[in-house]
């Protein structure tokens, strides 16, 4: 990455250029605009630093973190699909002490606003992790991953059932001094039943989606491409899903704030998770080719905006969702056919 470095010169965290008003509130957080980076697709920051100023955008999420350091899942454990990619990770990572020492500080030094995210293989870890971050400097929110696909069993994806999702988000809610965010699978027959359950445990808010479980057959070596043989498939040709399960979820709880996220590669794309009812949208797979995309999006979303006269990111929140039968479009009243 290092050989095409540059440097965008944006002044940061102006909410207003062109008169359009991009922040927005989750959980009663401000944030300057509603652009976040997605987790795991850019490690604690430091990697999209070398491309722009991460206080540029609404929030940096970083790789769920684990308590302990992990190597993760054999390689190879990347695969491109059509329009998507997968992935089979395994929760690599340098566990929350490495964290705390050294990347958090990196972030909050940076003005970032930081969403951490947080996995464990028990309902205990998940507590533990969120007492370590209690009173951090620059700790902003936690996002709770129970939805990752690369664990050794579905068993561990506490977010395909509504007692264990609900119990890890107790666990966390309990522990933890700044909102809570559960990170949910499109993998599941009712999304809306998972999120009604870590809402009613304590959730302020919801990240809609992770990846959707995949895989990819080599034809010549005539076995799985990835050594993990499943991983998480993301990118462009997940987005209707994910606009789906955001729709969904914003029609059952309005009021819940919801971080949308993807395939989101455009500020139009970003501006679709609005309407559906996300407050904030998060661009992960992106920036594996393009990594300005996040700050480039908070650019084409303001244009967006601006270009269909609206001038606030509060206005377009959910707005799919207008009743078409009391909807009047804009302009003269229809003349009444006398007859
Ligand atoms: O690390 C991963 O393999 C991974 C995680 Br934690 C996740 O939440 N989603 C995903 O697609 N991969």
């Amino acid at each position: 990455m290092s050989d095409m470095v540059t440097t965008v010169h944006v002044p940061a965290n102006d909410p207003a250029p062109l008169g359009i008003d991009l922040s927005t509130r989750l959980a009663g957080v401000y944030f300057p605009n509603p652009v976040f980076t997605a987790s795991g697709c850019a490690a604690a920051g430091q990697e999209l630093g070398q491309f722009f100023d991460v206080a540029r955008l609404g929030a940096m999420v970083t790789k769920s973190i684990m308590l302990e350091p992990r190597s993760g899942r054999p390689t190879p454990r990347m695969a491109e699909t059509p329009s998507g990619m997968l992935n089979s990770i395994g929760l690599q990572g340098p566990g929350i002490d490495a964290f705390l020492q050294r990347d958090l500080p990196w972030l909050a030094e940076r003005g970032a606003r930081t969403v951490v995210s947080i996995a464990g293989s028990s309902v205990e870890e998940y507590g533990r992790l969120a007492q370590r971050l209690r009173g951090r400097p620059g700790l902003t929110m936690i996002e709770v991953n129970i939805s990752c696909p690369n664990v050794e069993d579905r068993g561990q994806v506490f977010a395909c059932n509504p007692r264990t999702a609900a119990d890890v988000v107790t666990a966390v809610r309990r522990a933890s001094s700044v909102p809570v965010f559960a990170k949910l699978s499109p993998d599941v027959t009712d999304i809306v039943a998972i999120a009604e359950a870590v809402v009613t445990a304590g959730a302020e808010g919801l990240s809609l989606i992770n990846t959707l479980l995949g895989m990819a057959i080599d034809t010549h070596a005539m076995r799985p491409v990835l050594a993990g043989v499943t991983g998480g498939l993301s990118g462009p040709a997940i987005r209707p899903v994910a606009v789906r399960c955001v729709y969904q979820v914003h029609a059952a709880f309005p009021d819940v704030p919801i971080i949308g996220m993807g395939g989101i590669r455009t500020g139009v794309d970003a501006l679709e998770f609005l309407l559906a009812g996300a407050s904030a949208v998060s661009v992960g797979t992106a920036v594996f080719g393009d990594p300005h995309a996040p700050v480039r999006v908070v650019d084409e979303l303001r244009t967006a905006l601006a270009e269909r006269g609206v001038t606030s990111v509060a206005d377009v929140i959910g707005r799919a969702h207008r009743d078409p039968a009391t909807y009047v479009p804009e302009g003269p009243d229809p003349v009444e056919d006398p007859a």
